[in-house]
C-alpha cells in the first residue's frame, strides 16, 4: 500500500517533468513525419516524372522463351536460352503514352516469367513470380499488359531462377521514345547504337558452365570468362570523325560491373537507369553496374582522322573488381572497337539532352532515416543436413522467404539507409520506383538523376531518398544474381 503511495506521490512530483517528456515523445515522430521538405521532396519528385497522356496507340509483341542454338562470341553454335531465337531478344521499341501487349510464351523446361526493369508497371505486371503473378508454366503463356509511362531505355528478363535463366541468354531491350523530348532537344543523332554487355562462363568444351545449383554458386558472382556486346565478342562499328551517336548501353552481366573507356571519344553520359540527367558526365566516371542503364553522347572528334586514314577506337572496360583483401584488378578489356574512316558533311551542334526538373532535394539527406537495410552474409551450419547453401545472403539478417515485409505509403518521401556487412559487391535494385543516392559512407553526394539500381562498395554505407507512387507488393534485391539466388531479397508493400 505503501508503495503504491510512494508511487503515486512519485508521479505527482514528476507529473510536470512527465507531461513534458509525453509531449516530447509525441512531438518527435510528429515533425518528423511532417519535417519541412518532406512535402516538397515529393512534390518536386512528381514534376520530375512529369504526366504521361495515352498515345491511343497499341503496341503489341510475342515473345517465346525457348532452348535454341546459337552461336555465342565467334565459337561453334551452342544450346542457350532465348526470346525469339535471338540473343539479346528483340528490342521492343514504343512511345511514351502507348499501351504495350506482350503475349509471352513459356516453351522452356521449367516455370518463368518476365519483368520490365527500370519502367513502372501495375504491380500485378511485375513478374516476379509468387508475389506479384503466378509462374508461367512450360507450355503455358501470360499476357503482360501496361501504358508506357516512362521514356528511356529500359530491359526486360525473367524472374523465375532468375540466376540461370539470365546467364543463358534470356533478356531483351524496351526503348520508350518520347517524340516530345526528341523535338524539343533536337536529338538527330546520326547513329543509334544499343550495346547490350555480358559475360558468359564457358566450359572447355565452349559450352555454358552449367553449375546452377545452389551449393555450386559462386558467392563473388558469376564472371564469365567471355565479353560480349549482344552476344558477339569485340564487335567492332563503324564512324566517322564528327558524328554523334546515341548509345544505349544495359548491363545484362550476372555479377561484372563496367567503367567503360573510349579513348579519344568525347563521352556525356545524359541519362542513367531511362532518365534524363541535370548534367551529363564522363562516361569513364560512372560503374555501371548488373541492372543500370545509360545513354551516352558519343561525338568521334573531327581531329581524329586528319590524314584521312582509318582510326581504331578501343573500348576498354577498366572497372577492377576489387575484393574486400584487396584490389584484384583483371588488366583491361576491350569490349569494342569503332573504326573511324571519313567525316560527317555537317557536324551536329544540338546540346547533349538534359533534365530541366531534376527536384532540389538538397535537404533531402537531412531527414530523419526511416528504414535501414543490412546487406550481409551467414554461414549455415546445418547445411551438411539441410537443403540450405553454406552461405545465405541476408537482408537484415532474412533470406528472402524468412523476410519480413516493409511497409510504405504511397507518395511520402522515405530516407534508406543501406549497410554493406560483407567483402562483396552489391548493387540494390528496388522494383516500382525510381531512387536517389543522398549519400555514401554518410558524405552527402549529388547525383544529377534518379536511378533504379546503385552500387553498394563493399564495407560501405548509402543512404537513398525515395517517394513509392504504386500500390502493391514490390521487391528489394541484390542484382548481383548468385545473392539473389542465395536470399538476398525483401519485400516492400506500398499501401494507399
Ligand atoms: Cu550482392
Amino acid at each position: 500500500m505503501l508503495k503504491e503511495k510512494n508511487k503515486v506521490t512519485c508521479f505527482n512530483r514528476l507529473n510536470l517533468k512527465s507531461l513534458l517528456v509525453l509531449f516530447m515523445v509525441v512531438a518527435i515522430p510528429l515533425s518528423a513525419n511532417s519535417a519541412p521538405g518532406h512535402h516538397e521532396l515529393v512534390t518536386g519528385y512528381e514534376s520530375f516524372l512529369g504526366s504521361s497522356t495515352s498515345t491511343g496507340q497499341t503496341k503489341t509483341f510475342s515473345l517465346t522463351a525457348a532452348v535454341t542454338q546459337l552461336s555465342i562470341g565467334s565459337g561453334k553454335p551452342i544450346s542457350v536460352w532465348a526470346y525469339n531465337e535471338q540473343i539479346p531478344g528483340p528490342i521492343l521499341r514504343v512511345n511514351k503514352g502507348d499501351r504495350v501487349k506482350v503475349l509471352f510464351q513459356n516453351n522452356l523446361p521449367e516455370s518463368s516469367t518476365i519483368h520490365w526493369h527500370g519502367i513502372r508497371v501495375p504491380n500485378n505486371m511485375d513478374g516476379v513470380p509468387n508475389l506479384t503473378q503466378a509462374p508461367v508454366e512450360p507450355g503455358e503463356s501470360f499476357t503482360y499488359e501496361f501504358q508506357a509511362v516512362d521514356s528511356g531505355t529500359y530491359w526486360f528478363h525473367p524472374h523465375s531462377r532468375t540466376h540461370e535463366q539470365l546467364e543463358r541468354g534470356l533478356y531483351g531491350i524496351l526503348i520508350v521514345e518520347d517524340p516530345e523530348h526528341n523535338q524539343v532537344q533536337g536529338q538527330q543523332y546520326d547513329q543509334e547504337w544499343v550495346w547490350v554487355l555480358d559475360d558468359w562462363l564457358l566450359d572447355s568444351d565452349g559450352a555454358i558452365d552449367d553449375s546452377f545449383a545452389i551449393g555450386d554458386l559462386d558467392a563473388g558472382g558469376r564472371l564469365g570468362n567471355l565479353l560480349s556486346i549482344n552476344g558477339k565478342e569485340l564487335p567492332s562499328y563503324q564512324a566517322k570523325t564528327g558524328e554523334r551517336i546515341r548509345l544505349r548501353i544495359i548491363n545484362v552481366s550476372n555479377a561484372r560491373n563496367y567503367k567503360l573507356d573510349f579513348g579519344p571519344a568525347k563521352t556525356s553520359i545524359f541519362a542513367v537507369d531511362g532518365n534524363i540527367s541535370a548534367q551529363a558526365q564522363n562516361v569513364a566516371t560512372f560503374d555501371i553496374t548488373p541492372g543500370n542503364r545509360i545513354d551516352v553522347d558519343l561525338t568521334i572528334p573531327a581531329s581524329l582522322n586528319s590524314a584521312n586514314a582509318e582510326t581504331l577506337i578501343k573500348v576498354n572496360n577498366l572497372f577492377s573488381h576489387r575484393e574486400a583483401s584487396g584490389d584484384v584488378p583483371n588488366g583491361v578489356q576491350t569490349l569494342a572497337t569503332i573504326k573511324v574512316l571519313g567525316k560527317v558533311n555537317i557536324q551536329k551542334d544540338f546540346p547533349v539532352p538534359s533534365h530541366d526538373k531534376l527536384p532540389d532535394w538538397d535537404n533531402a539527406h537531412n531527414t530523419p532515416i526511416d528504414f535501414s537495410f543490412e546487406f550481409d552474409s551467414r554461414i549455415n551450419f546445418n547445411f551438411l543436413w539441410t537443403d540450405n547453401p553454406l552461405t545465405s545472403y541476408v537482408i537484415n539478417g532474412k533470406t528472402y522467404g524468412e523476410h519480413e515485409v516493409t511497409t510504405l505509403k504511397k507518395g511520402e518521401f522515405y530516407h534508406l539507409r543501406f549497410t554493406n556487412g560483407t567483402g562483396l559487391y552489391h548493387p540494390i535494385h528496388m522494383h516500382g520506383v525510381f531512387y536517389k543516392v543522398l549519400s555514401r559512407n554518410g558524405v552527402k553526394v549529388n547525383e544529377p538523376y534518379f536511378r533504379d539500381t546503385a552500387l553498394l562498395d563493399y564495407n560501405s554505407s548509402i543512404e537513398i531518398g525515395v517517394v513509392p507512387l504504386d500500390v502493391g507488393s514490390w521487391v528489394m534485391h541484390c542484382h548481383m544474381l548468385e545473392h539473389a539466388a542465395l536470399g538476398m531479397m525483401t519485400v516492400f508493400d506500398v499501401i494507399e
